[in-house]
């Protein structure tokens, strides 16, 4: 088994060539969109061995998504093809001044009929991190049950579980139930990685001191909490039974292009920084930098850096600062 496994929707995703309503834009690009797949290009780059659970439909759109993974060197084993149900697909506009407007059409997808039985004939052996996000969980009950069932199977294997919140407010029934689900699964993880919206938004805390305390009094053992254009903090109980903090401030960016995929640029920092037993800083560093150079680009992926790109970057930032 790869050192990390993750699952996800994988989707195509149509982003506009031009400005204004989706409704009347006439020319669209192709990509591929989903937090988990992001995570697993990026993790992938890193030269990290990574593999994908998922399921796609016996479809061109699915066809396509297992080349692209295998041309990342995403290990797709376990990403299974079913015909009766289609790949799920997304529309994104084009804008300079906000974020992009997002529009689904996956709703019953293959991904959503993923069956936990896959999960359960599952080898665990080498594998070293599951991560996941609050987003796969959100398609369907199936979903949710598969996920948890990773969750547990990866707990009793002794992997290490990281998790970002992701919150998609519209895959949900209602609030309560969004707010109610993601902290269960939260509470269930050894990372939890949330942004300072969202966890003012699932812990009704105002301050970054206080979400980590949630998390930590729920179980997490490390609260890493993505603060924007600030940086990212760090909150971690030690192995000695201390409470471990840490600060560290954001890379500048000249130029947003686009914000979608910015967390799951910071997810891959966070999962390889780990793996590499990197220090707490310098992990939350490597989350800063890969998510400050995804937002430079309009694809949720492409962006994503392979050794060379993420260690010249963070070198000419640090040569530039004061
Ligand atoms: O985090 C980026 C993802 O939001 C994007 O790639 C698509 O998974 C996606 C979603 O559900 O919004």
């Amino acid at each position: 088994m790869s050192e990390v496994i993750t699952i996800g929707e994988p989707m195509i995703m149509f982003v506009a060539d031009s400005e204004g309503d989706l409704k009347d834009v006439v020319h669209f690009t192709r990509y591929i969109a989903g937090a988990e797949v992001n995570v697993s290009v990026g993790v992938a780059r890193l030269n990290h061995s990574v593999s994908l659970i998922s399921q796609v439909g016996d479809d061109p759109f699915g066809a396509y998504i297992r080349q692209f993974l295998n041309k990342e060197a995403v290990e797709t084993g376990l990403v299974t093809v079913n015909g009766r149900y289609s790949t799920g697909f997304q529309l994104k506009s084009k804008t300079e001044v906000e974020d992009p407007k997002v529009v689904y059409f996956r709703k019953g997808s293959a991904a959503a009929h993923l069956s936990a039985e896959l999960i359960e004939k599952m080898d665990f052996t080498g594998a070293k991190i599951l991560h996941v996000t609050g987003i796969f969980p959100a398609l369907s009950p199936e979903t949710f049950d598969a996920t948890l069932k990773l969750i547990e199977k990866a707990r009793t294997n002794h992997l290490m579980v990281t998790f970002d919140p992701n919150l998609r407010p519209t895959l949900w029934k209602d609030e309560a139930t969004m707010v109610a689900r993601i902290n269960q699964l939260a509470g269930l993880c050894d990372v939890v990685l949330p942004g300072f919206r969202e966890g003012k938004r699932l812990t009704g805390r105002t301050t970054k001191e206080a979400i980590a305390d949630f998390y930590l009094n729920n179980g997490a053992k490390t609260v890493i909490i993505k603060l924007g254009s600030t940086g990212a903090y760090c909150k971690r109980l030690r192995s000695d039974g201390q409470v471990a903090e840490t600060q560290v401030s954001a890379f500048h960016v000249d130029h947003v292009v686009d914000t979608v995929g910015a967390g799951d640029g910071f997810a891959v920092g966070i999962i390889t920084g780990i793996l590499e037993a990197l220090p707490d800083d310098q992990v939350l560093e490597r989350g800063n930098a890969i998510g400050a150079i995804q937002v430079q680009h309009i694809s949720d992926n492409e962006g994503l850096p392979n050794r060379n790109q993420l260690r010249t970057f963070i070198e000419k930032a640090v040569s530039k600062s004061p």
